[in-house]
């Protein structure tokens, strides 16, 4: 009886971290993305803003955590301003809203030679004019989060002032701040290389960290966990960011060698767990913390949609898994210094099965209890395939 009493008080809690839990989908991880060095081309990739909806709507159908969806601008809104009456309308037709607002400062010829930090005054004023309309977007479609991921750098040693980029950044970030309304929030993603090889403006958290500080109160720092070192404690910058206030969002994804963007957990499941603590721990000692959880994945050979759905039902079982470590015993161990205690409670909380009470709660909720299965069997994947075949893919691109 008792077991079973603790079992229901387990499930009642499983089921209000899973009914908290949200995690928002990328655009571009409907469309052909590829490698720099070419694409395979999916016939059911999405190819227009339209389509982007109707895909993130399956994936909410199935999983019921990912209500919103991030936007690219110059993938997503071409024609800026002008688009937004589009996606309010397919907002409502597919009840799914838009998300993260991410600016565009890598496709255009000019910034061959940086964006926010190029030399040319006259080129960072027209990116900065960027970061404005991509805030004038977000303010009109109620995004809170502009999401800025800058690809400035350079390739070869002594061919530019890292320190005057700096401050151009510095003057670029202050000058979005000022145009954002109030509870809009710009988040700062960092990333040690690519495109540029020898030195990135933003190349990690510490420099983000500064940059956000500087730009305004709300600012802060995107960790995408595919843009650090191999040996990088991504837990332990996550620690350091909520420390300091200052952690804002992540991109999920992973990776084996450098920014991979391949489905999360596929990996290192064991890490995403160790993020998911340091994010659950916090918020049990009653640190306040606003953290949105994105996905950043490009899927080269999987099924957009597959890959999507697997990304979801792995934060949510990774999220759940994180949520059930005993704080209060991992805390009394720690002080003790009882190591092998203490990491035996942790692995053992990373260990567990706790699928059949993910079950339980999709079926309370009505959702597919198997979500891939459900995919494969609604026929969705087949439909959009016919109704898509014929038709050259864009939207998004890293290649
Ligand atoms: C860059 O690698 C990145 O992580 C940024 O978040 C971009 O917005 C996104 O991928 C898509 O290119
Ligand atoms: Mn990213």
């Amino acid at each position: 009886m008792t077991n079973m009493a603790s079992d229901r008080e387990l499930a009642d809690r499983a089921f209000q971290v899973l009914d908290d839990f949200r995690i928002e989908i990328p655009s571009w991880g409907f469309s052909n993305t590829g490698t720099r060095f070419g694409k395979f081309l999916q016939t059911a990739a999405a190819s227009t803003i339209a389509e982007k909806f109707s895909d993130a709507a399956e994936v909410q159908r199935l999983t019921g955590s990912t209500p919103t969806m991030a936007l690219h601008v110059l993938w997503d809104l071409p024609n800026g301003l002008a688009d937004v009456e589009t996606v309010r309308s397919l907002e409502k037709q597919h009840s799914i809203r838009a998300g993260s607002i991410n600016p565009n400062l890598f496709q255009d010829q000019e910034y061959k030679y940086g964006s926010l930090c190029n030399p040319s005054a006259e080129i960072r004023a027209r990116a900065v004019d960027h970061m404005i309309l991509s805030v004038e977007i977000a303010s009109q479609l109620n995004s809170r989060d502009i999401s800025l991921w800058l690809p400035d750098g350079s390739n070869y040693p002594g061919t530019q002032s890292i320190r005057h980029r700096i401050g151009w950044l510095e003057e670029a970030l202050q000058e979005t701040h000022h145009h954002m309304v109030l509870g809009q929030r710009l988040l700062v993603e960092y990333k040690p290389f690519e495109p540029a090889f020898y030195h990135t403006d933003i190349a990690d958290w510490g420099m983000a960290l500064h940059l956000a500080k500087a730009a305004g109160p709300q600012a802060r720092v995107l960790v995408d966990t595919g843009h650090h070192y191999a040996a990088q404690n991504i837990e332990q910058i996550v620690a350091w960011l909520i420390h300091t206030g200052m952690l804002g969002g992540f991109h999920f994804n992973d990776r084996r060698y450098a920014d991979d963007d391949l489905t999360l957990g596929s990996i290192d499941p064991y890490q995403v767990f160790r993020i998911f603590h340091e994010i659950h721990a916090a918020g049990h000692e009653g640190v306040a913390l606003d953290v949105a959880f994105m996905i950043d994945q490009s899927h080269n050979l999987k099924g957009k949609i597959e890959a999507m759905v697997q990304t979801v039902v792995s934060a949510q079982e990774l999220w759940l898994k994180a949520s059930l470590v005993d704080r209060d015993q991992l805390s009394h161990l720690q002080k003790k210094c009882d190591l092998v205690a203490a990491e035996e409670l942790f692995r053992k909380t990373f260990w567990q099965d706790i699928r059949p009470v993910v079950a339980e709660w999709r079926a309370a909720r009505n959702l597919p209890v198997d979500p891939l299965c459900a995919l494969r069997k609604s026929g969705y994947v087949e439909r959009i395939t016919q109704e898509r075949a014929g038709r050259q893919s864009s939207g998004g691109s890293y290649a």
